[in-house]
């Protein structure tokens, strides 16, 4: 049984950005030392931890945990925090380089937590690749894989529900492209890990909503939607889109939104002596790729024992970009000293 008094008996520094006294963040709970600069982020805790078997030396019994959590695991090899809100960051090395995986559960709000919370505890650049599930509006069997191209947004239009004087009960967005480079690293290793199975690989545009229901055109009686235009509707915007889910927008968009990145272009295009010189580089490379569990067109589902099979062909191809992605000048990523995977680098060298 968890300790509730233990859980919530800690002092917090600031309402503007809560920290723990021990540094830990307020949602995702990890420290500076214990998330690496190359990311997976996945919904599913059980997509984390067959994630996590690829990691050196970790085997299926390291990550048979039966604790619910809130739990701290440190261990040689892996290092695993389940926060108090269920975010669990699993890190170790993959070929010698530290990764971590992050498993959020669903939606925006959760990848906003996310990236936010593990951005403040990582210093100097990132990589992270969402890996996911989606739905196809195209005629795609279930079962492919999508990588994003980019991705837009496509919520609720509340007033048109509650004034009833807005012209669209949704709006969306336009469309916030993630990394080139990422996305065709990530792109040229899933082709030639599934070269010889017979899955398709598609890059098209995502999009993602804010309901899994009524955003993404599902009818369900309970409730008043107007939603039987909304692929039309989305069709017409982005006719480039293939899938929709609930994250990968957060993902790219905050990617953009990073103080480095947001006006890396201006300032590439100012005379030397105009430069303001960022202290840090905080950018993030970001890219995403899901597996296509619904076919929205002719509305069917893929079958769950699939699943196992195409994520592990999938999880190579994840980390291989991963560790591939040149983050720059290796000594501006964050310490080795004092992190959880210090002695894991140096027992992968001997
Ligand atoms: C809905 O079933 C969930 O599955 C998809 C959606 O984006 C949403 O989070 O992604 P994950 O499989 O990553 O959770």
């Amino acid at each position: 049984m968890t300790d509730s008094n233990k859980i919530y008996s800690h002092i917090y520094s600031s309402a503007n950005f809560p920290l723990e006294d021990n540094g830990r963040t307020y949602h995702v709970s990890t420290k500076p030392g214990e998330v690496a600069n190359r990311v997976v982020t996945v919904g599913d805790h059980y997509r984390a931890f067959q994630i996590a078997e690829f990691f050196d030396n970790v085997t299926k019994e390291d990550l048979d945990v039966q604790d619910p959590g809130p739990y701290e695991i440190k261990k040689p090899h892996l290092f695993m925090y389940m926060s108090k809100r269920k975010f669990l960051t699993i890190t170790g090395t993959y070929q010698g380089v530290p990764v971590s995986v992050v498993a959020i559960c669903m939606g925006l709000p959760m990848m906003d937590f996310f990236i936010r919370e593990t951005r403040h505890v990582v210093k100097g650049p990132m990589a992270i690749i969402r890996f996911g599930s989606c739905g196809t509006i195209k005629d795609i069997e279930t079962g492919s894989i999508a990588v994003a191209t980019g991705a837009f947004m496509v919520s609720r239009n509340y007033n048109y529900f509650i004034n009833k004087n807005e012209e669209s009960p949704y709006l969306i967005s336009d469309a916030c492209s993630g990394d080139k480079e990422l996305q065709e690293l990530l792109y040229k290793n899933l082709k030639k890990e599934c070269k010889n199975e017979n899955i398709k690989i598609i890059k098209g545009l995502n999009g993602s909503a804010d309901s899994f229901y009524s955003s993404q055109a599902r009818h369900d009686n309970n409730f008043i939607d107007c939603n039987d235009q909304l692929f039309d509707d989305i069709r017409k915007k982005h006719p480039n889109c293939i899938t929709l889910e609930m994250e990968t927008f957060g993902l790219f968009h905050l990617a953009k939104c990073s103080s480095s990145t947001y006006h890396k272009k201006e300032e590439e295009e100012k005379p030397a002596s105009k430069k303001v010189k960022l202290s840090n580089n905080n950018e993030i490379k970001a890219a995403a790729t899901t597996m296509i569990f619904a076919n929205r067109v002719n509305n069917t589902f893929i079958s769950t024992e699939k699943v196992p099979i195409l994520q592990d062909k999938m999880i190579k191809s994840i980390l291989d970009s991963l560790i591939q992605i040149n983050l720059g000048d290796e000594k501006n990523l964050q310490p080795v000293e004092g992190s959880v995977w210090e002695n894991m680098v140096k027992n992968f060298k001997n």
